[in-house]
């Protein structure tokens, strides 16, 4: 008996020893760090690297040159539609969310409760998890908030504001977890999401019961999206102020030079922290650019809500040298919103393997690290039988093609301030063809420029290439969940700014409604 008490230490080392634990802890110790930042429709033309380089974003552009940049990220044309395919790996469409009207403040609707988001797969993997900024996923239910479905802290607003400064949405919008937080009232977002961010990580990387665990940052700025608003200085100080163009222009060039100030802010909080080199930072947008917003997408053709590039095409950079290999400077791989949920759980040590088999995403980690092209044949810009649009891209190495489908009878043009003979032409709007389906060869139009007696028609010449696709569209288009029928929350809802202090809040959902 005495003995065995004597090895029993022993044994429990060498049990120790053998574990899979000693595996597991090796493994954490490559997790990055990742904060993930979108910004909210910025256009494909808003950047200082862009063809008419307008709007200073000297932090971003450090991140680009230090890092890759995506040159083929794909998003859905609108704010919940593209959340939502973050959050859950699934196309827009198939989730009931591809459409107008979504996730609105006003009904019960809100993202699918029986999908499990990004925040919770890393929570898997060991990760603590936080969000700053715009949700827009729904709140009617307290299940349905950040804190309830994978974050451990969120601040933010639930919907999107009609106040940049004092969170109106028709009430007030700015909460911390699941209370709303009034002492933000009056404080430009930007720098409410930037300060909480920074302060958030220096908490994690000083406490001791947090600091060896890695972190995962989302961070979903407001800006530029309308209405346009922007503390004075960042126009007027700025080479914002500069620029021969309206002054919607200047103030939506404030509004992302700030947001540009703010990564910088991040950025160098992780640097003092001793933390960046360990740390993936990712940058995108949530969709194109607005026309009413005064957001550029030149030279890609149309803006937020449509199917074509510059609605879908997103600027989009990825930084963390110690994690990203051989990535390349400009990594060309077709690649979608929906990829990022397997990527970032490869990114994390996560075995792809264990991930649902519906997920629409897939990772590209080690394709973009090998700088190899992607595995994506397929691509679904968006499906949508309410507006009865559709946009679908196969892409392989010796095709790349888009077909689009809109009935719409006037098609739009080229937006973005150019000079106004050339804005002339690039606002034109163009008349669908009797078929309503339309080829472009995204090799050699990645502009989507209609043909002409110089541009040839790519269905004339690839007539095969266009059946086929539209085949395959009518095949992905049964996938379509519409969404559902969703009612107006009555006015008697606890979480009615009338009945909470002049505050959004979630709970309407959970109470009876007579
Ligand atoms: C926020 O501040 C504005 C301006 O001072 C004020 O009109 C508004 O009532 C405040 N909102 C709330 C919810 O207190
Ligand atoms: C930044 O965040 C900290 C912690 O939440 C807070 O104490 C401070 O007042 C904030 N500063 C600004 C300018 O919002
Ligand atoms: C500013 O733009 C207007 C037209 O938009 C043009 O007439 C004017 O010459 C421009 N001014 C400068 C200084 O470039
Ligand atoms: C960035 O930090 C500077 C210095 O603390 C501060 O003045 C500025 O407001 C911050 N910007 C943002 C967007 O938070
Ligand atoms: C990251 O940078 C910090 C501070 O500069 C340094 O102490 C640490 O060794 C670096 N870590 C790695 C993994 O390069
Ligand atoms: C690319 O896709 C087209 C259309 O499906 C097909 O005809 C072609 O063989 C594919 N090319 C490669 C290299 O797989
Ligand atoms: C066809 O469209 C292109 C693209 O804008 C334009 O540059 C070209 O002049 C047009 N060709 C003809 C013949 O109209
Ligand atoms: C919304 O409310 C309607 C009417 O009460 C109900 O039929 C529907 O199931 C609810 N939908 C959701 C998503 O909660
Ligand atoms: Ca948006």
């Amino acid at each position: 008996m005495a003995k065995v008490t004597m090895i029993l230490p022993y044994i429990c080392l060498l049990l120790l020893l053998l574990t899979p634990l000693g595996e597991s802890a090796k493994q954490k110790r490559k997790q990055p760090n990742i904060i993930f930042i979108l910004a909210d429709d910025m256009g494909w033309g808003d950047v200082s690297w862009a063809d008419l380089p307008e709007i200073p974003t000297p932090n971003l552009l450090k991140l680009k040159q230090e890092g890759t940049e995506m040159t083929q990220f794909y998003v859905q044309s609108k704010c919940t539609p593209s959340r939502a395919a973050l959050m859950t790996s699934r196309y827009a469409y198939k989730i009931g969310a591809g459409s107008i009207e979504v996730y609105t403040r006003d009904r019960n609707n809100s993202l699918d409760q029986s999908l499990k988001l990004l925040p919770e797969y890393l929570k898997d993997l060991g990760y603590a998890t936080h969000m700053a900024g715009k949700w827009h996923l729904g709140f009617c239910s307290k299940k349905d908030i950040p804190t309830a479905r994978g974050f451990d802290t969120f601040f933010g607003s639930w919907t999107n504001t009609k106040d940049h400064f004092h969170h109106d949405a028709g009430g007030y919008d700015w909460n911390l977890n699941d209370k709303p937080y009034f002492a933000a009232n009056g404080t430009y977002n930007t720098h409410l999401i930037t300060n909480y961010t920074q302060h958030i990580l220096t908490q994690h990387f000083k406490d001791k019961a947090t600091k060896k665990k890695p972190v995962f940052f989302y961070v979903s700025y407001l800006a530029p999206h309308k209405p346009l608003m922007v503390p004075r200085k960042y126009i007027d100080n700025t080479d914002c102020n500069k620029l021969n163009k309206s002054e919607d222009r200047k103030i939506c060039c404030g509004m992302v030079n700030a947001v540009d100030e703010g990564i910088g802010n991040i950025t160098a909080t992780l640097k003092e922290l001793g933390k960046l080199n360990n740390t993936l930072i990712i940058f995108t947008s949530d969709n194109g650019g607005a026309d009413v917003s005064s957001a550029s997408n030149w030279p890609l053709r149309g803006g937020k809500t449509t199917v074509y590039e510059g609605g879908t095409r997103a600027r989009t950079v990825f930084y963390g040298p110690k994690f990203l290999g051989k990535a390349p400077k400009e990594y060309t791989g077709l690649t979608h919103v929906t990829d990022i949920l397997p990527t970032l759980y490869q990114a994390a040590s996560g075995n792809t393997k264990r991930l649902p088999a519906e997920l629409d995403g897939m990772s590209f980690w080690n394709k973009l690290k090998r700088d190899r092209p992607t595995d994506r044949h397929w691509m679904v810009y968006n499906i949508d039988s309410e507006r009865d649009l559709a946009a679908i891209r196969l892409k392989n190495r010796t095709h790349d093609f888009k077909l689009v489908y809109w009935k719409k009878d006037r098609l739009p043009g080229w937006t973005g301030e150019g000079d106004p003979e050339e804005l002339k032409y690039r606002q034109r709007r163009y008349k669908a063809p009797a078929d309503y389906y339309r080829l472009f060869n995204m090799a050699t139009n990645p502009t989507e420029l209609e043909p002409n007696a110089t541009i040839p028609d790519a269905a004339l010449l690839f007539p095969e290439v266009k059946q086929e696709m539209k085949d395959k569209m009518k095949e992905l288009w049964l996938a379509e969940v519409p969404r559902p029928y969703w009612a107006d929350i009555p006015d008697s809802g606890p979480g009615r700014p009338k009945n909470n202090n002049g505050a959004f809040g979630p709970g309407d959902c959970d109470v009876k409604w007579e």
